[in-house]
């Protein structure tokens, strides 16, 4: 299960015939759903994991469900116990999945940034390892092999005409460009999707600085950071790169969730949802028409990150409470 060195696998670059259809294009699923601990997550905190808690009494990580689900599933491979912070909004499947993998869950605050407040703390009292979800150089290192995988999958000479990303805290985003500069693709656009009411990256590409939101009204807990971290802010500011930061709403995110287990027989949860929106809602058709990407797009790499927030009975939650 483990490939040499590290926690995360080469995951299936897929060929989505019915979004290809939809858009006109070739897209392509970067399939990080299929992880161990179900998201990319695996990716970043493996690695964070490997270089700062192999001498470690114990991790703690504050999440909104899937760093936890990585940091507990690694912790449980080095041998070491997990704690994961999470807040109210996390819903109990998680909680029991978290448990599943042996970890102690303690739910603490009604957002991800409460629980985090916890979870600093724990690890200062009780000289735990802190294991950040989305806000540290080596995540964004682990997961930049998302990229360099891409790049081995479509072999040489082609390239990407975009990458879809969903934005939670920026982690994903900052590994992905970490990635494209590392493959000499920087000229790629990244297309960076977020639910109204989860936009702290949105709203500080607006505001031209990072700002906190008052509160996560969106569904998709998992991309519910108040306050972009510092680095995905500054790389929306970069001249070298082209990030594109595109909203939709719940109902956008709930209806791609559903078609994508509809025509891709995968389930995955609002976050991800998110990203493939780009496509079943027509962002990028719409940024097309609008001159912002090219009418003859390359490409396009969607990056399925996954989730493990969801089941059948979740869905049927969301249902009611989005299209009621
Ligand atoms: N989720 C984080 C932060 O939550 C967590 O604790 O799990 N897609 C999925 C399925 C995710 O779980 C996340 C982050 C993202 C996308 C966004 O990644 P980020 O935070 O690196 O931008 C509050």
């Amino acid at each position: 299960m483990i490939m040499a060195g590290h926690f995360h696998l080469n995951t299936p670059l897929l060929e989505s015939t019915g979004m290809s259809k939809r858009m006109g294009t070739t897209v392509y699923l970067k399939m990080e759903n299929s992880q161990p601990s179900g998201s990319f997550k695996i990716r970043g905190i493996g690695h964070l994991c490997q270089k700062l808690a192999s001498q470690s009494k114990g991790v703690v990580c504050s999440s909104g469900g899937n760093a936890g689900m990585a940091a507990a599933y690694v912790a449980r491979q080095m041998c070491v116990p997990a704690t994961i912070i999470v807040p109210s909004s996390t819903p109990q499947l998680v909680v029991q999945r978290l448990q599943d993998q042996g970890a102690t869950v303690k739910i603490v605050g009604k957002v991800w940034d409460d629980a985090n407040t916890e979870a600093l703390r724990l690890a200062d009292i009780e000289g735990l390892t802190y294991v950040p979800p989305f806000d540290h150089p080596l995540l964004w290192e682990g997961h930049a092999s998302v990229i360099s995988e891409v790049a081995c999958s479509l072999g040489p000479g082609v390239k990407p005409g975009a990458v879809v990303v969903s934005v939670g805290g920026g982690g994903l985003l900052c590994g992905v460009v970490q990635g494209l500069r590392s493959v000499g693709w920087t000229d790629v656009p990244v297309l960076a999707m977020e639910t109204v009411g989860a936009d702290c990256f949105n709203a500080a590409v607006k505001a031209g600085k990072r700002v906190t939101l008052d509160d996560i009204t969106s569904e998709a807990k998992c991309l519910g950071a108040k306050t972009v971290c510092q680095k995905a802010f500054e790389c929306s500011q970069s001249t070298e790169l082209n990030i594109i930061s595109e909203l939709v709403t719940d109902q956008q995110a709930l209806h791609a969730v559903e078609t994508f287990l509809d025509e891709e027989r995968v389930l995955v949860e609002m976050a991800c949802g998110a990203a493939l929106a780009a496509v079943y809602s027509g962002v990028i058709n719409r940024l097309q028409t609008d001159g912002c990407l090219p009418v003859s797009l390359g490409p396009v790499v969607v990056i399925v990150c996954g989730g493990s927030s969801v089941d059948m009975q979740q869905l049927s939650l969301l249902r009611q409470k989005l299209l009621d």
